[in-house]
């Protein structure tokens, strides 16, 4: 009995063998011959769209991953494949059936494509192996990339439409308030030649008006909210009444779409401060809802002496310009000074000698260490609060939300470059953008 239930044993076990070899060989044959299939890892950021770009005709599956701060997407071009919008961290997986052929990838979030993210993914034959570095990288010559960098610097300084910081307006009231308007609405802004993004404003410019007060003056602020989101406005570095600090809805209601809402406090202080919403800021204020606001007179070390250089005393220090340096990096602006990418970007043209003073103020995501060639900075504030010791740097690092305020005197003559020391903020394979302008010192009068 005992023999014959092993021999049964056995031979069940053989059988079963032979039945599951025969499914493996049977699954085998009919994925090799109805799907070929290839999954690519892409990786979107601010602003690029890297990763694997190559795969043999068929089924392709993107894994598209957003490794940036802000909001992206992939779309290939003249196809209906597009993944979800992507929150920083986000992951979408894309199955499409594509032919042989360059497909372009992008971005359609409104200015990212524009900032750099647009790349190819070349589909070739079935069957083949993927093209060799298929990053979209190399596409250039040495010799182009040479000739894009020339051309790209050479178009320095570049026209475009609008200018940020203009001063604001005031109209006087009987009881001798200073009464401004600014109105928020989704408006066109040329970043660069040509580059036209539906940037988020205040009265239509990026940065916003400046706004500049006398310490002890009375201000009212109506503020028309033209946006489809509810919003409000911060007064950052400004001393405020709690009910007036402009962070709805702890200290105020939000100011719905359509609606105009007032502000009203005295600055009392003196201040380096900036304005922009406080509600949905990572839409607004990245998409150009900023401006400069200064109180009072500039703190300068007038008679000090600092590393050996002494600063005129007040009366004998003239300032020629002063000026606001805004910094941005994100939303449909992107990499950017006052509102323009290099070379749309405003040069500071100065007389050989002459001083100038300005106030660096970060808007973005990221810090940003901002460098002058030849002329040392004098860092006499920071955050509109004037420093006991003031120093000189030649690069100073501006983190979001930052300010500094810096003296130098423009020494020599010529074209001395100003800008983001963060290379990739600077450059790209096809010449330099973002973050570049220049002080141009013009020889002194004979
Ligand atoms: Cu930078």
């Amino acid at each position: 009995m005992m023999f014959i239930a092993l021999a049964v044993i056995i031979v069940t076990l053989i059988a079963a063998m032979v039945v599951i070899g025969l499914i493996a060989m049977l699954r085998d044959n009919s994925t090799a011959e109805t799907v070929q299939s290839t999954n690519l890892d892409i990786e979107l950021s601010e602003f690029s769209i890297e990763g694997q770009l190559s795969a043999p005709a068929g089924e392709v599956v993107l894994n598209v991953f957003n490794n940036g701060a802000i909001e992206h997407n992939l779309a290939i071009r003249g196809t209906e494949y597009k993944s979800e919008d992507l929150n920083s961290r986000g992951l979408d997986i894309v199955t499409t059936q594509l032919t042989a052929g360059v497909y372009e990838v992008y971005c359609t979030i409104a200015g990212h494509e524009g900032s750099g993210m647009l790349n190819e993914l070349v589909i070739t034959e079935g069957g083949e192996a993927p093209a060799a570095g298929g990053e979209g990288e190399g596409e250039l010559t040495p010799a182009q990339m040479d000739q894009a960098m020339v051309d790209s610097m050479l178009a320095f300084p570049a026209e475009t439409e609008g200018r940020g910081n203009e001063l604001l307006d005031f109209e006087v009231l009987p009881d001798g308030t200073k009464q401004f308007e600014l109105t928020a609405a989704v408006t066109p802004w040329e970043v660069s030649p040509g580059q036209i993004v539906e940037a988020w404003t205040y009265n239509g410019i990026v940065p916003a008006p400046e706004i500049r007060l006398d310490v002890g003056d009375k201000v009212r602020i109506l503020v028309t909210n033209e946006t489809e989101l509810a919003t409000d406005v911060h007064w950052h570095g400004i001393h405020t009444p709690n009910d007036q600090d402009g962070v709805s809805p702890y200290t105020q209601d939000p100011i719905g779409a359509g609606e105009t809402y007032t502000y009203e406090f005295v600055a009392e202080d003196p201040g380096i401060g900036m304005y922009h919403a406080h509600m949905h800021s990572q839409i607004s204020v990245l998409n150009g809802m900023f401006g400069a606001f200064i109180v009072g007179e500039n703190p300068l070390p007038y008679g000090q002496t600092v590393s050996g250089v002494t600063i005129p005393e007040e009366g004998d220090l003239e300032i020629a310009v002063e000026m606001p340096m805004v910094l941005n990096d994100a939303g449909v602006i992107g990499l950017s000074l006052n509102g323009k990418s290099f070379p749309a970007t405003e040069p500071l043209v100065l007389e050989e000698g002459s001083w100038s003073v300005v106030h660096y103020y970060n808007e973005g995501l990221t810090a940003h260490p901002m460098h002058l060639h030849q002329f040392p900075q004098l860092v006499y504030a920071k955050d509109g609060i004037p420093l006991d010791q003031p120093y000189f740097a030649d690069t100073i690092n501006v983190a979001p939300g930052e300010r500094y305020s810096v003296l130098f005197q423009a020494q020599d003559p010529g074209t001395w470059v100003w800008y983001c020391h963060i290379l990739t903020h600077v450059e790209r394979e096809d010449g330099m953008f973002g973050m570049v302008s220049a002080v141009v010192v013009t020889p002194e009068e004979a």
